[in-house]
């Protein structure tokens, strides 16, 4: 039987299991990749476990999280980033040099190797035919630091992409149309593999727009195959050598096949506050817009932002709306620079901002009270934004410009009716990318050689070994789809808390209840219970941590995220899941109890947990995890199971 291009790339780097779905398999790790709001942890965990030097091929540091640099903290966390770079052998991208998965795949990203980063968003190079995905920092660590890297082998779907995009349709469109479909739950457990003859009509940026949303629909990662179009890519970055060609077998075999014919698709948006809430562009014409921002390392590339101001040079923004772009790179602000094209969009009334993250979590460009604003990211969720009870749609960049040109939103095609000279601007690529050469500082030529770390930089607490009986209170009762944004939110305020997890966990669900965090700490241990997909979006290993630091001993939950569910073994907090009777009947302030030697029943293997509630009935939870997985849940989380390892054999620690 052939194998699919997942299979083959997998089969490439497979170190323990075999390729059947479901099973677990432990992979070998070829690139790794880390960001400023996520690193300070991985390289803490990195220095914990006591490994002295990166052994993957490649390591890269970014900042791009925050960097204007509100605090001291901020800054502090960059400047510990770039010693522990130089420290341990990791390339470093200095703050405001561009988000990590654009300048990764201008500068790294290569097809047939593995990626690891901590950052939802890392399948991005699947466009050129990498293998990447996203997970919690001490993943990132371990495997770093030699280790494989272990998943449930996902079903491999098959994407099959028929016809070409017509006119003001876009690659952003592909993949709303599959948000659309699917939700934002409908990948979880899958790997979304694109072939068909759609393929080569569509250039690497515009793929890797579709594979970097693949996240929100929960996927593992999205690939491409490779083809002319992915050797010309990178090509014009300078790294033809880097090409290799990659395909499916004809007779591969898929888990299940989606049709996708790209001349159906028309411009899409997906409304307030879920990703997954898709409507043509036309049905919600008319809506007036406050604020219009591109960006995002969906669509802030130079392809995103050239049709923006093409359609925008000789023109102007109307007056009552702001709009904003963020370049992805450095770099391909460079390039609009020198072209001309910023000072178009200058002109038309655009404010320009660094290269970073920044809006897309609410921090700066915050939505006014009351407001719309219609942006280029991959993100809506409620609040994310800097403001409760925002009103974020999100879209391609050709529909932001014509939000923007006309105060509200409108699909293009009706604009360019109504306009004189308004086209569809295209799909272009740079004949070179050149620029921002000074700002990846290499480590064969380190600044630093040792760690630095500021007042806010603190240790990563450790817990103790599961216990026999569990028990404690419901201390919070959630809906189904909660994101690790209202876990533990990405602004500001609680943002520059990341390296020191005491005072990040006085955040924690605050987005949900206010007083969680004192009621979890005066409780003295306690359940969290959750609907459907508890932990959507964020790789954040903080929305674990911060929980057990505080107390909270397990999550009964309907489903679960897959990184998020891999963060609370990673943390020692036990993840069951319950059926929807359970979950309607239990209460906020219900007395929990998992009864029965739970230490010594996961570590055997036991898959169902009886679940006393208030003495009164009991239900039955489910535990999914792998013998590894209830290994380290019952040693009390992945650094001290790693460790404990070491300790026993006298090897490196790596993750066996
Ligand atoms: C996000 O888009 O939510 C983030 C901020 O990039 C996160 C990482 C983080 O929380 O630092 C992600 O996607 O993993
Ligand atoms: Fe940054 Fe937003 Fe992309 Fe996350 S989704 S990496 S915050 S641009």
């Amino acid at each position: 039987m052939g194998q699919t291009l997942t299979e083959k790339i997998l089969d490439d780097h497979l170190v323990e299991g075999a390729l059947e779905p479901g099973e677990e398999i432990g992979i070998e790790i070829d690139q790794v990749l880390t960001q400023d709001t996520t690193g300070t942890l991985v390289w803490l965990q990195f220095e914990a476990l006591g490994l002295e030097e990166v052994q993957t091929e490649l390591a890269a540091q970014y900042c791009d999280h925050q960097t204007y640099q509100f605090d001291f903290k901020n800054t502090d966390d960059h400047r510990f980033l770039r010693s522990a770079a130089g420290t341990f052998g990791a390339y470093f991208s200095r703050p405001g040099n561009g988000i990590c998965h654009n300048v990764h795949k201008e500068n790294f990203a290569a097809p047939g190797k593995t990626l690891l980063g901590s950052d939802s968003h890392t399948p991005t190079p699947g466009g050129l035919g990498q293998l990447a995905i996203g997970s919690g920092g001490l993943d990132v660590a371990v495997a770093m630091g030699g280790g494989a890297y272990y998943i449930d082998m996902p079903e491999v779907v098959n994407v099959r992409l028929e016809g070409e995009l017509p006119e003001w349709a876009t690659a952003k469109d592909v993949v709303l149309e599959m948000l659309r479909r699917l939700s934002v739950k409908g990948g979880v457990g899958k790997i979304f593999e694109y072939t068909g003859p759609g393929v080569e009509t569509l250039a690497v940026p515009e793929r890797t727009t579709i594979t970097n949303m693949g996240t929100e629909l929960g996927a593992t990662s999205s690939i491409f195959p490779t083809d002319e179009k992915t050797e010309d890519y990178l090509a014009r970055q300078g790294r033809a050598d880097e090409y290799v060609e990659l395909q499916p077998d004809d007779d591969a075999e898929y888990a299940d096949q989606i049709t996708i014919d790209l001349s159906d698709l028309e411009p899409l948006v997906a409304e307030p506050s879920m990703p997954d809430n898709i409507v043509p562009v036309r049905e919600v014409a008319g809506q007036e817009v406050d604020q219009v921002i591109i960006g995002s390392c969906t669509n802030g590339g130079y392809s995103d932002i050239l049709p923006a101001a093409k359609m925008l040079e000789d023109r102007s923004i109307e007056p009552d709306t702001e709009m904003i772009i963020a370049p992805g790179s450095k770099k391909a602000s460079e390039m609009l620079a020198r072209e001309g094209w910023t000072a178009e969009l200058m002109a038309a009334g655009v404010n320009y901002s660094e290269s970073t993250c920044g809006a897309c979590i609410g921090i700066g460009h915050v939505p006014g009270s009351d407001s719309v604003s219609l942006r280029t990211f991959n993100r809506n969720f409620e609040g994310r934004s800097g403001i409760e009870d925002d009103n974020v749609y999100l879209c391609s960049p050709e529909v932001a410009a014509a939000g923007a040109i006309a105060g509200e939103i409108v699909d293009p095609r009706d604009l360019a009716e109504e306009m004189d000279g308004l086209e569809d601007p295209g799909f272009e690529l740079p004949d070179a990318y050149e620029g921002a050469e000074n700002d990846i500082i290499a480590p064969e030529n380190p600044v630093d050689d040792e760690l630095v770390k500021g007042p806010n930089i603190g240790d990563v607490p450790l817990k103790e070994p599961l216990d026999a009986d569990l028990a404690g209170p419901t201390l919070l009762k959630m809906a189904d789809n909660i994101t690790t944004d209202h876990i533990i939110p990405a602004t500001q305020d609680i943002l520059m808390y990341r390296s020191n997890i005491p005072k990040l966990s006085e955040f924690t669900l605050s987005r949900v209840d206010d007083d969680f965090a004192e009621r979890a700490l005066d409780s003295d241990g306690g359940f969290l219970v959750a609907g459907e997909n508890y932990g959507q979006g964020s790789s954040r290993e903080h929305a674990a941590l911060c929980p057990m630091y505080l107390g909270v001993e397990g999550v009964l939950a309907r489903s679960f995220a897959r990184i998020h569910k891999a963060n609370l073994f990673n943390f020692g907090l036990l993840p069951l899941e319950i059926d929807e009777e359970t979950y309607e009947r239990i209460e906020e302030g219900d007395n929990v109890e998992v009864v029965d030697d739970v230490s010594e029943a996961v570590r055997s293997g036991r898959e169902e947990f009886t679940v006393r509630v208030n003495d009164e009935w009991e239900a039955t939870g489910h535990l999914d995890a792998s013998a590894r997985e209830r290994e380290i849940l019952a040693d009390g989380g992945k650094l001290t199971h790693v460790k404990q390892q070491h300790d026993e054999s006298g090897a490196a620690p790596a993750d066996d």
